[in-house]
């Protein structure tokens, strides 16, 4: 059997339909080989940090069970940002999706590409709140988020 592993995906938007680029993201990686999206949190707005000024950002986290390598995710991740209107301007500049890997299992991985744990969990206290509350979340409901992911 593949090795599987839970990885939770920060998703951030400060652009545009915000809520919409949530939701596109969601099905996108619930779609994607390899991957299941079994609970997300309600999004959340955020002030936004990093000092610019920039419209307020729509936040919320996803668990994942996922196949895919950590390198291999955040590609993934990458792909599905470009497919939904992301451009890569400069640092922090606002844009339409966002998707950081946050943790993948317990692993700990410090190369220019790929930081694990997230190093923002530093400064965003509401990943930390978000992930507490994916851990608490029973099965039923992850049934049911598939489900929502399927449909949309
Ligand atoms: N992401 C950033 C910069 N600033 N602020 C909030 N509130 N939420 C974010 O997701 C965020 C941010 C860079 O990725
Ligand atoms: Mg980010
Ligand atoms: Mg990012």
């Amino acid at each position: 059997m593949m090795h599987e592993a839970i990885a939770f995906i920060a998703l951030g938007s400060n652009l545009g339909d915000r809520a919409a680029w949530l939701a596109s993201a969601c099905a996108a990686l619930h779609a994607s080989h390899g991957v299941r999206v079994e609970a997300v949190t309600a999004a959340e707005e955020t002030r936004p940090l990093g000092g610019m000024n920039q419209p307020a950002y729509l936040n919320q986290m996803a668990r994942v069970r996922t196949v895919l390598p950590p390198a291999d995710l955040l590609a993934l991740c990458h792909v599905i940002e470009r497919a939904n209107g992301r451009e890569r301007r400069e640092r922090w500049a606002p844009r339409t999706l966002d998707l950081d890997v946050v943790r993948y299992g317990d692993l700990l991985c410090d190369t220019p590409v790929l930081q694990l744990p997230h190093p923002g969990l530093r400064d965003r206290l509401f990943w930390a709140r978000e992930m507490a509350e994916l851990e608490h979340r029973g099965r039923s409901e992850e049934r049911r988020v598939g489900k929502e992911c399927r449909s949309r």
